[in-house]
């Protein structure tokens, strides 16, 4: 049997071979291990991704779809390839299934150019309310092919009041109208949006990048089960995947979206991700997945309550999901910027956050936001949302004192000795270890 490319060979010889890359790369183990994650849109990813995305997958062009390519030498690639499709309809119970987009961008641009024509009318969630770029933020490519029309959540309430969805959709005539988000903290009401599309005549498309593990462990609704059109969601978020993106959709739609991301946006897809995907896949239909999406869930809720206890403001006030958005401003009287720096001095990791109709620019904004996903999957429990939680608030009381920051930070760390990353420590050593 041959194993000769993520083998410790390998690592000795990249650490013989360019010490500044190999320096950096021990520098961010460290980091990931002693510091907490909260940035909800990352993870530590199942160990087994980290062997498919060093391997030999990684050297193959596949351009096409399995069956039919344009390269020789595609039978291992045909299998993975298959495998993970299969894998995907299977836990989003879906007809159909792409998993060659290579990110969330890409696998969002497919859609648009899939199942649209430029000039369409698409009707998204406001970035500030929780949308996302890729859903038409005036900044991005798309939103000058298209014609992005926003809705926005109540405040304080968050409630997407969906009488004025309807009425958004009935004056502008959407032919695609879009759910989902990257900062919104409340679950959707997939069967009242789908509802109105229907009235309109438009396509239903959610982006559930955010959750698409927890729809996978059960955790959450899966809008396919409510007749949507299409889904997309990347693969590295609550999933614990490679990076990369996913589309799952009604199969009337899957010739246009083949074509769409092959060979319309995309040359050869990344192999060595799509093999992880597959792996992915098939982990995340297993049991333990299913309690990891619930601890998920129930960790974020835990956290949020220990926010609220202390006095802190979180937009829409909790939490049904994995994250939650505190509007420092109101809380702590210091802007998001400021609330990241601190609370990265007290080795916890998360995002700036613009909140609904923020006055503040996004690289100043009113507040932060946090998840639950990485600490979870690091085997944290709702103890240690207490705990963070309080350093978190402590940290952001004394954010001028750089000793009390140091005191926190050892507490931070001497929570995160006791859960090893996965894949990187949990034998007590490190991943790369045998060539450090
Ligand atoms: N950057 C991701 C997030 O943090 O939500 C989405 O693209």
């Amino acid at each position: 049997m041959t194993n000769f490319t993520y083998s410790a060979a390998a690592l000795d010889r990249l650490k013989a071979n360019d010490s500044d890359v190999f320096k950096a790369l021990m520098q961010e183990e460290v980091r990931q291990s002693e510091g907490i994650e909260l940035i909800p849109s990352e993870n530590y990813c199942f160990p087994e991704v980290y062997a498919l995305l060093g391997s030999v997958f990684n050297n193959k062009y596949s351009e096409g779809y399995p069956g039919r390519r344009y390269y020789g030498g595609q039978e291992n690639t045909d299998i993975i390839e298959n495998l993970a499709r299969d894998r995907a309809k299977s836990l989003f119970r879906a007809e159909y299934a792409n998993v060659q987009p290579l990110g969330g961008s890409a696998m969002n641009q497919a859609i648009y150019f899939g199942l649209l024509q430029p000039g369409d009318t698409i009707l998204a969630m406001d970035l500030s309310h929780g949308g996302h770029l890729t859903h038409g933020a005036p900044v991005s490519h798309m939103s000058k092919v298209f014609n992005f029309v926003r809705y926005k959540s109540e405040v304080p309430t968050g409630n997407i009041d969906l009488a004025k969805v309807r009425a958004l959709a009935l004056e502008h005539k959407p032919k695609m109208i879009i759910c989902g988000f990257s900062s919104y903290p409340r679950e959707l009401d997939y069967a009242g949006f789908k509802k109105i599309a229907d009235e309109v005549g438009a396509l239903t498309f959610a982006d559930v990048s955010h959750i698409g593990g927890l729809i996978a462990g059960g955790a959450l609704a899966n809008p396919m089960d409510f007749g949507f059109d299409v889904m997309s969601t990347t693969t590295h978020k609550s999933l614990r995947g490679p990076r990369g993106g996913m589309i799952l959709a009604k199969k009337q739609y899957g010739q246009a979206l083949d074509k769409s991301v092959f060979p319309g946006l995309q040359g050869g897809p990344h192999m060595h991700q799509v093999a992880a995907v597959a792996t992915t896949l098939k982990l995340a239909a297993e049991e333990p997945f299913k309690k990891y999406a619930r601890d998920v869930i129930a960790n974020a809720k835990t956290l949020a309550q220990t926010l609220l206890q202390q006095g802190a403001e979180l937009v829409t006030g909790g939490t049904d999901n994995h994250m939650m958005v505190v509007n420092t401003i109101n809380s702590f009287n210091i802007n998001g910027t400021v609330a990241e720096h601190v609370l990265d001095a007290a080795g916890i990791t998360l995002n700036k956050q613009m909140v609904p109709d923020d006055p503040n620019p996004p690289l100043k904004p009113s507040g932060i936001r946090l998840g639950t996903p990485a600490a979870t999957a690091r085997g944290m429990g709702e103890n240690e949302m207490k705990l963070l939680g309080n350093i978190m608030v402590r940290a952001l009381r004394s954010h001028e004192d750089t000793v009390a920051l140091e005191k926190l930070r050892d507490e931070t760390r001497a929570i995160c000795s006791r859960f090893p990353v996965p894949g990187v420590s949990n034998d007590g050593k490190s991943h790369s270890s045998a060539a450090a």
